[in-house]
């Protein structure tokens, strides 16, 4: 098949998925193209294959803001043409999904504009990945369009079960919506020996703890804080802090505030995290929402139960009391309480983190992951072959 995915480019999970799905379908011989305003952070060695469009958005002073919703829908048109796509992948509704459509529509249209001969319409799926249908899609400012946009598209998935019954709940989307959840790829994510890292990072002897995320107020980072400041105040332990984000500021003010803030490493935004993650016990995620998960996917993979809240599509991920413990988004004494007895019992933690992997390599590896999307590629282009067009 030949593919056109469309993403972001910026550190995220919903363009890690995107990317890493590209690189999995060309090494199974599919060819992808990547759309994106900027070249995507885990595209880095060249894959045969695999080619990246960079989506170019002119600015005119006579607008305020960038027009990247035609800037994404005219490149989809060319790409389609030039390469001939079977298939526009959209990961993240807003706008993608919006871009799609209207490149369907102007590539099904009997208009040919400026660029004969025609090219065969390609079929558009969206993969909806979380906040896109959790905080922004339901936003009356984007609602029906989004909703809209999403029904026209002719396959749909969403990368947890969570999700799916959000998009149904928040829109009122009546698509079919089939789930398929996030991945990755095991062998790369996977705990290794990494030396002296830990007696760097903590002294001997310390549990060490670690959050990654975007610092946005979704991920709680300053609740990262306060329940590892709950967790120091009954046994030593180390902190973490990898990212940054908008509470950032936060994080730090309040590591001070509750004297922690010498247990706390705050590290920045790193590309590698696996080192980060071969050193830690313990991964604390309390976000108010996550449709999955990412973050926790990749701590689990590589051996680290992740104390997370029961929200979203995370019991999907993590199993309490197997891979990790869940707990209410406010019960920051039962987070504590369940990091606490991470650091105390060896015994369950290492069951646990044995655990974690297992989980991850039965259910989300890339190999059995890609082959789920490849299939539903099949399903919606015989679907359209046999003359499905969404309503
Ligand atoms: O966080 C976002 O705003 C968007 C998105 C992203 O690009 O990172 O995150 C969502 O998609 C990820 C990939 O599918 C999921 O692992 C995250 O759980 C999800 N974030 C939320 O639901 C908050």
């Amino acid at each position: 098949m030949n593919v056109g995915i469309i993403c972001y480019a910026s550190v995220g999970g919903s363009g890690i998925i995107a990317t890493e799905l590209g690189k999995g379908l060309a090494a199974r011989g599919h060819r992808v193209h990547i759309l994106s305003a900027d070249t995507p952070v885990r595209l880095t060695d060249y894959t045969p294959g695999l080619s990246f469009h960079r989506v170019e958005t002119p600015t005119y002073p006579l607008f305020r803001e960038p027009q990247y919703l035609l800037s994404l829908a005219n490149k989809i048109v060319q790409v389609s043409r030039d390469e001939r796509l079977d298939i526009v992948h959209a990961h993240y509704a807003i706008p993608h999904a919006t871009a799609a459509y209207l490149a369907r529509q102007i590539l099904a249209s009997t208009w040919r504009g400026t660029a004969p001969p025609a090219a065969p319409v390609p079929r558009t799926i969206t993969t909806l990945h979380g906040t896109d249908i959790t905080l922004l899609g339901g936003d009356p400012t984007y609602k029906e369009t989004v909703a809209f946009c999403i029904e026209q598209s002719d396959g749909v998935t969403t990368v947890s079960e969570s999700l799916k019954a959000d998009t149904i709940r928040h829109l009122g989307v009546r698509s079919e919506i089939r789930v398929i959840p996030n991945f990755l790829d095991c062998s790369r994510y996977r705990r290794r020996d990494v030396g002296g890292l830990r007696a760097r990072l903590a002294p001997a002897g310390q549990a060490v703890f670690i959050h990654v995320s975007n610092f946005r107020t979704v991920k709680r980072t300053p609740v990262v804080i306060e329940v590892f400041a709950r967790v120091r105040a009954q046994v030593p332990a180390t902190l973490l802090m990898v990212g940054d984000g908008p509470d950032m500021g936060e994080a730090v003010r309040l590591s001070r505030q509750l004297d922690v803030a010498d247990d706390v490493a705050f590290l920045g935004v790193q590309e590698q995290v696996v080192p980060l993650l071969s050193v830690a016990d313990g991964f604390i995620l309390p976000s108010s929402q996550e449709s999955f998960g990412l973050a926790a996917l990749e701590a689990l993979a590589c051996e680290v139960p992740v104390v997370a809240s029961r929200v979203g599509g995370l019991p999907e991920v993590i199993e309490d009391g197997v891979n990790g413990f869940l707990h209410a988004t406010d019960d920051l004494d039962g987070m504590a309480a369940s990091a606490v007895r991470l650091a105390t019992d060896p015994a369950r933690q290492a069951e646990m983190a044995r655990a974690a992997r297992r989980i991850v390599e039965e259910r989300f590896s890339e190999s059995r992951i890609v082959p789920l999307y490849e299939d539903y590629y099949e399903a919606v282009l015989r679907r359209a072959a046999r003359g499905y067009t969404p309503s």
